[in-house]
């Protein structure tokens, strides 16, 4: 008999058996008798990472031999979705496992954000501490923290922040690297706090004295803005928002993916007793791009494809270290992006004339911030060696808005009543095993506008925003005052069909308006 309560009996009894048990979704090893321990779960989940910019997807100019390898041993997704466009309502999504335009304030955050996330709130991390993992997270946050949006002191320990969200340990950057405060946030203080440096922030007005990007361009002497980002200065780079002191709690760009990997790795090998999730959501690729000196000039793209060659290294470090501690065949690694990818976000980091045919959306039409498809496909590559036995290439059409309840199936965690409401358990999906396209898959773009995917269908409903970026990116929207309808198998979203196909825009709109009032798992 097994004693340790790492290991589960995958008899028909256990919650487990009975959540693979369900016809097609079931595992193909799951014969019913096998004993097998609870897999590690890690989610590594890159920013503004596009669906072109992995070699393993495509891209051109740059090498990703690690990812390359994650994806030659697991599942390769090509038709998988974030559920928004920008990174606060993907994530709140994502943790939530419900669709943030439910929510008021979900919108992208500054780095003053209250936690929007509230503690009552049921999230993934919850869900894996019920099963009995050791859970954290690691690296991009941009979920809000404190009670109260401008109301923290970042000088004291922060009344709400991920401990109140089931994450057993945190080391994060409260927002973004383009937003102040620049400090690694950890267990709910800032990490290397500086008491001669004490922290003030402010999204309304600058602190007297303070330089800002706006006014002394001469110190930015790392990167420079191309729009926006000309408030304060850390480090030689100008971001959004202002800040005073924190003096050596202040990170170096150049050290960021450092930093919260050696994080990673140590929370990696402090559990390796013990199943445990981690969500290590990184830095690269978002804006300032500023990656360490080793990752400089390895291709000819400049910045952009230096901090994809250092999100590279990164995966790299989280392998080997599950390989050295013999853990590789039981943790499932899920990597991908919380949005579609960008090229000029607000610094002059020459990515846009460096390209050299890359594309970063790969065959898709649109970019981050958009209703098209670029601004939510996003790559997906899934391993557990354990289980996922081929190498294997997936179209199915999945939606990260599903992971929560798929990976409650996956270690029998129960969903308490009214909680991760949009989520369905798809784990036949991620695993391989069920091939059933979901039945539609709804994206949310900046402007608001949203959308749906059935199967080669694509419907945006109307939205009177421009059809442009009007503050900074030149990039489409996908706006139209007019429905729009694609059959999206060439992936180009060119053709409008609406007017040819006003039953199928009828059948989107009904759908459209059933999801807005709920829309539930038809199997929980
Ligand atoms: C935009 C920022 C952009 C980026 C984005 C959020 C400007 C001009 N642009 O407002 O640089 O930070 O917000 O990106 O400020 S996300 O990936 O976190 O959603
Ligand atoms: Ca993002």
């Amino acid at each position: 008999m097994i004693v340790n309560n790492r290991y589960l009996a995958l008899t028909l009894l256990s919650p487990v058996a009975c959540s693979f048990a369900k016809g097609a979704e079931a595992p193909e090893r799951n014969d019913g008798t096998a004993e097998r321990s609870l897999p590690n779960v890690i989610l590594i989940y890159a920013d503004d990472l596009g669906y072109g910019d992995l070699e393993c997807y495509g891209a051109r100019n740059v090498h990703t031999p690690n990812v390359n390898r994650l994806a030659s041993e697991g599942i390769r997704f090509t038709n998988a979705h974030a559920t928004a466009s920008t990174s606060t309502p993907s994530r709140y999504s994502l943790l939530t496992g419900e669709y943030a335009w439910r929510r008021p304030g979900t919108d992208v955050a500054p780095g003053d954000a209250g936690m929007i996330i509230r503690p009552e709130q049921y999230t993934m991390a919850d869900m894996f501490k019920s099963a009995g993992y050791a859970t954290a997270a690691v690296g991009k946050w941009h979920l809000g923290l404190g009670d109260r949006t401008g109301e923290q002191d970042w000088n004291a320990p922060l009344p709400a922040a991920l401990g109140d969200l089931g994450f057993d340990y945190h080391y994060i950057m409260a927002a973004t690297a383009d937003r102040v405060p620049c400090v690694f946030i950890e267990n709910g203080m800032v990490a290397n706090y500086d008491p001669s440096a004490p922290i003030e922030v402010s999204y309304r007005e600058n602190f007297p004295g303070e330089p800002t990007g706006k006014d002394n361009p001469e110190l930015l002497y790392n990167l420079k803005p191309s729009h926006g980002h000309d408030m304060s200065i850390v480090n030689g780079i100008s971001r959004i928002g202002y800040m005073k002191g924190g003096g050596k709690a202040l990170w170096k760009d150049e050290n960021i993916a450092d930093s919260i990997t050696v994080h990673a790795v140590d929370f990696i090998s402090g559990h390796k007793d013990e199943p445990f999730f981690l969500y290590f959501a990184t830095n690269d690729v978002h804006v300032p791009r500023f990656p360490h000196e080793r990752f400089r000039g390895k291709n000819r793209m400049g910045l952009r494809g230096d901090a994809i060659v250092q999100f590279d290294w990164s995966v790299g470090r989280i392998m080997a270290a599950l390989d050295s501690l013999g853990l590789t065949d039981n943790t499932l690694i899920i990597l991908s992006s919380d949005n579609g990818p960008v090229v000029d976000d607000g610094y002059d980091d020459r990515a846009e004339e460096l390209l050299g045919g890359h594309r970063p959306s790969g065959p898709w039409r649109g970019y981050k911030y958009s209703a098209f498809e670029g601004g939510t496909a996003i790559p997906v590559i899934v391993r557990w060696p354990e289980m996922i036995r081929k190498a294997a290439e997936s179209d199915v059409l999945m939606s990260q808005i599903d992971w929560l309840a798929s990976l409650a199936g996956l270690v029998g965690a129960r969903i308490p009543e009214g909680a991760a409401p949009d989520s369905w358990n798809r784990l036949g999906n991620l695993l391989g095993t069920d091939m059933s396209d979901r039945p539609w898959i709804v994206g949310f773009s900046s402007s608001h506008a949203l959308s749906l995917r059935a199967g080669d269908w694509k419907y945006i409903e109307p939205n009177d925003g421009s059809p442009m970026i009007t503050w900074g990116p030149e990039i489409e929207t996908g706006n139209s005052s007019e429905p729009q309808l694609y059959d999206v198998s060439d992936r180009q979203e060119q053709e409008n069909l609406a007017t040819e196909y006003p039953e199928k825009v009828f059948e989107f709109q009904t759908l459209l308006r059933q999801v807005r009032k709920a829309f539930p798992d038809p199997n929980r």
